[in-house]
């Protein structure tokens, strides 16, 4: 892939590859793996797409404000042979805090929602729009590619009469499944493939709703059949994606490694042992920890140093959500 980056906005940027096995230089984090772009400056990215699937892109720089204003799209990898549905479809999915004027809230970036559980807004869109209905075909299948580039609010979707059928996570093929409790939950900057049958008849609709924030619960998006039936039964062959070229984990000679993520004003109480030493750097205003450490500036001290061609277990802990309480009284 040759993407050559042309920076128009008054500031630095970078282009992010989420989810994209990138060679380093080609990851798009500022002051990491590359300067930022500065103003009406240029860089090429350049890289070899390893994996099919579904990924997306966005800046890496004050991403709190620039993916915020929407600057991210949906980049779709397809695979040599693809499965066999009717509708190949992606719904980049995400939260806006509007005014009651109808303009974007310029709180961007806000200690508020920096210390606390993110930026949660109260319009939510499919493709920028907020959408009334979407139509569907009696006997159609759909792979649904469903990306979430909100903020922060996660999504729990319920799909009403449908089952709908997980068939790649984050970009990755899984064997197809039905999700848990039958909610297909995706977190911020997560993806998820379904492969959804319409199974009801010409005319009839479909609710789905958001059920994620108990007591919130809100339709998103009403699926509505139109009049011709384009099969009657549902497809008897395969949704198995096939697999990408993943290195193996050799788990018998894996390293584990804890990490413990800490901090927030709703994490306080999950400090334990270290909790004097992150009350300290909380008072200097840095708020999130990876194992006890803040960033500073835009750095971390380096975490884990892994040698090439190793295995690893990650045992990661997240300590900094107790209950959506602030969700709740924030939108409430
Ligand atoms: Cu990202």
């Amino acid at each position: 892939m040759l993407v050559l980056a042309q920076n128009g906005l008054d500031e630095g940027t970078t282009i992010h590859w989420h989810g994209i096995r990138t060679p380093n230089a080609m990851d798009g984090v500022p002051f990491l793996t590359q300067d930022p772009i500065p103003v009406n400056g240029d860089f090429l990215y350049e890289f070899d797409a390893l994996d099919a699937g579904t990924f997306w892109y966005h800046p890496h720089q004050r991403s709190s404000e620039q993916v915020r204003r929407g600057l991210y799209g949906p980049l779709i990898v397809e695979e040599v042979d693809p499965i066999r549905v009717d509708r190949d479809l992606t719904w980049m999915l995400d939260d806006w805090r509007m005014t009651r004027a109808g303009q974007l809230s310029d709180d961007l970036g806000n200690r508020h929602d920096a210390m606390h559980g993110g930026r949660i807004g109260n319009s939510v869109t499919i493709d920028g729009e907020i959408p009334e209905r979407i139509s569907v075909q009696s006997g159609e299948s759909i792979r649904l590619r469903l990306i979430n580039a909100a903020n922060a609010r996660i999504f729990g979707l319920d799909f009403g009469d449908f089952e709908p059928v997980v068939v790649a996570l984050d970009g990755q093929p899984v064997t197809p499944h039905a999700p848990d409790g039958g909610v297909v939950v995706i977190g911020p900057a997560m993806r998820v493939d379904l492969v959804i049958d319409m199974t009801g008849k010409p005319g009839e609709a479909v609710t789905v709703t958001n059920v994620f924030y108990e007591g919130l619960e809100y339709r998103l998006v009403d699926l509505v059949y139109g009049p011709d039936r384009l099969r009657d039964s549902v497809p008897d062959w395969s949704m198995d994606l096939p697999p990408n070229p993943l290195a193996e984990p050799d788990m018998a000679s894996a390293a584990r490694h804890q990490i413990v993520f800490n901090g927030g004003m709703m994490g306080q109480m999950m400090m334990g042992g270290d909790m004097g030493s992150m009350m300290d750097q909380m008072r200097e205003g840095n708020m999130w920890f990876i194992n006890g450490e803040a960033a500073t500036g835009h750095m971390m001290n380096t975490l884990l140093v892994l040698p090439q061609g190793t295995s690893h277990v990650f045992e990661m802990d997240n300590r900094t959500w107790s209950a959506p309480t602030e969700v709740v009284h924030r939108l409430g």
